[in-house]
């Protein structure tokens, strides 16, 4: 059984005597389908993997909001953001500085902190 392509089941049962004349009884039985981690979250937004960023933006502007969604139900679907700083960041640690100097981050975007131009970032 998969809950997110069916949660809830129903069954008819049927018992019936071996008494003459025969006698019987019919009940719907619901089964609920609980569920388990079986999904991972799939980010949705932003569906590009390079963002472009205008230089001389207000601070402020956000840049990025990160969506992602999880078929589960509950703590199975929550879904916690955060932001790791890659391999390319740490080898280029002057680089993952500036970054932090002029982008701000929350729990699920990134705005600028301060304008951002070509010549601060790189
Ligand atoms: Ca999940
Ligand atoms: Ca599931």
């Amino acid at each position: 059984m998969d809950r997110e392509a069916k949660a809830v089941h129903e069954l008819q049962i049927e018992v019936k005597d071996q008494g003459n004349p025969p006698r019987n009884a019919k009940a719907i039985v619901r089964v609920m389908v609980t569920d388990v981690n079986d999904n991972t979250p799939v980010i949705v937004e932003p569906e590009e993997t390079v963002l472009s960023v205008r230089e001389e933006l207000p601070a402020g502007t956000e840049v990025v909001r990160i969506r992602a969604v999880d078929t589960d139900e509950g703590n199975n679907a929550s879904i916690t953001y955060s932001f790791v700083i890659g391999e390319f960041c740490t080898s280029h640690l002057l680089f993952w500085t500036r970054f932090l100097e002029i982008f701000k981050f929350s729990s699920s975007a990134i705005a600028l902190h301060k304008y951002c131009t070509k010549s601060r970032l790189f």
